[in-house]
């Protein structure tokens, strides 16, 4: 059999590739975007969904959440720190890069900065010659991991915290650390300020500065204004979740914990939310946190929470006192990459795909262009039509409980309405609704066996664009 086969697949092949112009080209256009759609920098932001925080500094070795910049700069001292190793635990937990705290509260400064004597360059550790971020951006590098940076305004320990001249020495701190390390992805800072001595931050000039050396890089704050805080440091986004937000009036520090949350349907600037959250209760290492962990079903929850929802999750782990992730971080790491790999493994949806609507009827936009495992190509309707159903019946009946919904957000976020709907005792019935879509979406209902399901658009902004659907019995 195989011998006779063979040269039939080998002529059906030779022949289609003689007459490649068959499918006649479509002069179908594209859908307009809708205002606001992210930049390019936030759109290759939002695609790394997951990725580590690191809390590293003098109060790993004091203790400490909050230090207040009084403790030597001797006590800084990792015996064996190894940023390889972090590299490589981040790496194989399915992380795709690490945010460090470069300067946290107490001003104690991961790199030799010239602008302060509280800094490794102060410290015994490697006689005063070792730099953290060298070695960790250098190891980031090597791992194909992104690198990014906190460092924090609020200083308690330089001199000039306080009065309107350190403004220009925070400024240059982001600058030495902006131009000293490579590429940077994400730029990240609070509005933490110092209650007894209050500053009157330029945050302006702030990400003028940044803008300015890494341009290509994404600023986080409570404010944005490429990246804004959830909300919370519980990993939670809201259910309904825009990136779209109407900023006015906020800046780090100031703005309102609940529209942070949920972002703003109307909002006129693209501001998608990221959530920080650590693995442990707090956000610096400390032995006595050793047993207390999330589990896995916690991380997994806050997965569903976060990624599921639209939202980035940037997750803090624990680097101890010799320097290194610790062995319970690593272990938690590596069964919640299993509890994922369990759960969205192996996708069901392959089936015969129909749609109420295609734009114009072409190819390049039909129902099946979201099930093609292809992240730029997408189904699509025709303009002003913004209630339309995705169908997919399955080439076997299919157990799911659980359904992953992306929009192609580069036409920006224009979902507002969807449900899930499955055949059963020969109809259509709803088994799940939600509101917002955005760049994920994953649903999660109790299982269902069928052979029919559909995704129905309820209410859009303008015409959907789907770029994928996915069907999963997750554990
Ligand atoms: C907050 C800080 O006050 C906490 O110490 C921690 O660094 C958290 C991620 O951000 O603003």
């Amino acid at each position: 059999m195989k011998r006779v086969l063979l040269p039939i697949a080998g002529l059906v092949l030779n022949a289609s590739l003689l007459c490649p112009a068959k499918m006649p080209p479509t002069t179908v256009a594209p859908p307009s975007p809708i205002q606001p759609v992210p930049t390019a920098a936030q759109l290759a932001w939002q695609q790394l969904e997951y990725y580590a925080f690191v809390h590293f500094g003098m109060n790993t070795f004091t203790n400490h959440e909050w230090g207040k910049g009084r403790a030597s700069p001797d006590k800084f001292n990792p015996a064996s720190l190894d940023c390889r190793q972090w590299a490589r635990v981040v790496k194989e937990a399915g992380m795709k890069g690490i945010i460090i705290t470069a300067k946290h509260h107490d001003g104690f400064c991961l790199w030799p900065s010239r602008t302060t004597t509280y800094s490794v360059k102060y410290s015994k550790w490697r006689e005063g010659r070792g730099d953290v971020l060298r070695e960790l951006s250098e190891a980031c590098r090597e791992y194909g991991l992104k690198f990014g940076v906190y460092i924090s305004p609020w200083d308690r320990n330089h001199p000039l915290y306080g009065t309107p001249k350190y403004n220009r020495i925070y400024e240059e701190q982001w600058r030495e650390v902006l131009t000293g390390y490579g590429n940077v992805f994400e730029a990240w800072l609070d509005g933490a300020n110092d209650h007894k001595k209050p500053m009157v931050y330029d945050f302006s000039g702030f990400f003028e500065t940044i803008r300015k050396f890494q341009p290509g890089a994404v600023i986080f704050s409570d404010a944005g204004p490429d990246i804004r805080w959830v909300g919370n440091e519980q990993g939670s986004a809201g259910e309904t979740n825009w990136s779209t937000r109407d900023n006015d009036g906020s800046f780090p520090g100031f703005a309102d914990e609940r529209a942070l949350n949920t972002g703003d349907e109307a909002g006129p600037s693209w501001i998608p939310a990221e959530c920080d959250v650590s693995i442990r209760p707090g956000w610096f290492y400390h032995s006595k946190e050793d047993n207390k962990l999330k589990s896995v079903a916690e991380l997994m929850g806050i997965y569903y929470s976060s990624v599921g929802r639209n939202a980035n999750l940037l997750l803090n782990i624990g680097v101890d006192r010799r320097g290194l992730v610790n062995e319970h971080d690593v272990q938690r790491l590596m069964e919640f990459r299993r509890a994922r790999e369990e759960a969205f493994g192996a996708n069901l949806a392959r089936g015969r795909v129909t749609a109420s609507n295609v734009r114009g009827n072409a190819s390049e936009y039909a129902g099946d262009r979201a099930f093609d495992g292809q992240p730029d190509t997408y189904w699509a309707t025709d303009d002003g039509i913004t209630h339309a159903w995705l169908q997919i019946d399955f080439d076997r009946a299919a157990r799911f409980n659980t359904i992953l919904v992306q929009e192609n957000i580069a036409l920006g976020q224009r979902v507002k309405k969807f449900s899930v709907q499955v055949w059963r005792d020969g109809e259509f019935k709803n088994i799940a609704e939600q509101t917002t879509i955005g760049y994920k979406r994953i649903l999660r209902f109790p299982a269902v066996g069928t052979d029919k399901l559909r995704l129905v658009i309820e209410d859009a902004k303008a015409s959907p664009a789907i770029a994928n659907v996915e069907v999963f019995d997750a554990p």
